[in-house]
């Protein structure tokens, strides 16, 4: 099985509409003029949802090749849930992946292991594929070592949905996002490597060896070679490198 990369940029809450539409244009220009392989390393960008329309009518008009996604859903279709956005919106809207479980979902809105599971779930039922977000904190992992903490968190969900689901994993270790520190390419790999042995154990080699694994936390363009180089890491999920089109268009371009 092959794993096309994935250069996946999480905008967080920065960016409105109109800088959306100017950075997605510059991404995806940069991209063309240097004649990237979309088949070959795949590119998406995760706006807030203020965006997505705006982003959804210029890749539509443009025929642009760039990806984009939600970074949260409701684990709900619809109804009462002030403030909430359902999967069938981000459907409607073309949205080809969103972001579940983000650390800072976890820590700054509660979200728990079954949450995540359940958005998980209402992602694939509209048929937008996860990208679930699991990673240890500092004291995670002085207390129980790299691995623990993300695999717990990856077993949940995997318990949760369909074996034969179609998602992406991001391996963010809370200590690397944000802070400049990323984690070295051996110990994302160690870490890449177990979460690739739980997706075995519980969904079967196959599932195991089609289902892409990013490393996410303080990924740049002078970083990135180092973690793609890597057997189990299959792209980045990029956070303030990728508010920069030219840095992330360099990122995506790992390979020159
Ligand atoms: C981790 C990452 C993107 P950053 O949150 O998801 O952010 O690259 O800024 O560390």
């Amino acid at each position: 099985t092959t794993r096309i990369p994935l250069i996946a940029g999480n905008w967080k809450m920065n960016l409105d509409h109109l800088q959306a539409i100017a950075t997605v244009q510059k991404l995806a220009w940069t991209l063309r003029d240097k004649g990237h392989p979309f088949s070959e390393v795949e590119v998406a960008v995760f706006p807030p949802f203020t965006d997505l329309r705006s982003v959804q009518t210029l890749v539509g008009a443009d025929s642009l090749d760039v990806r984009y996604g939600g970074q949260d859903l409701s684990e709900h279709d619809g109804g009462a849930y002030t403030g909430e956005i359902s999967g069938q919106f981000l459907a409607k809207l073309d949205c080809h992946y969103v972001i579940v479980g983000h650390s800072e979902r976890r820590e700054y809105h509660h979200e728990d292991d079954g949450v995540v599971a359940r958005k998980t779930a209402a992602a694939l039922k509209h048929g937008v594929t996860p990208v679930v977000c699991v990673g240890e904190t500092a004291a995670d992992l002085e207390e129980h070592g790299a691995s623990a903490v993300p695999v717990g968190q990856l077993k949940a969900v995997l318990d949760a949905v369909d074996a034969a689901s179609d998602i992406v994993v991001a391996y963010e270790p809370v200590w690397a996002i944000g802070s400049g520190q990323a984690a070295t390419p051996e110990q994302a790999q160690q870490v890449c490597q177990a979460l690739r042995a739980t997706l075995a154990e519980a969904w079967g080699d196959e599932a195991a060896a089609r289902t892409r694994i990013l490393y996410g936390g303080s990924v740049k363009s002078s970083n990135i070679a180092g973690f793609m180089a890597q057997k189990d890491v299959d792209g980045a999920l990029v956070g303030g490198a990728s508010l920069d089109p030219e840095e992330f268009a360099a990122i995506a371009r790992f390979r020159n």
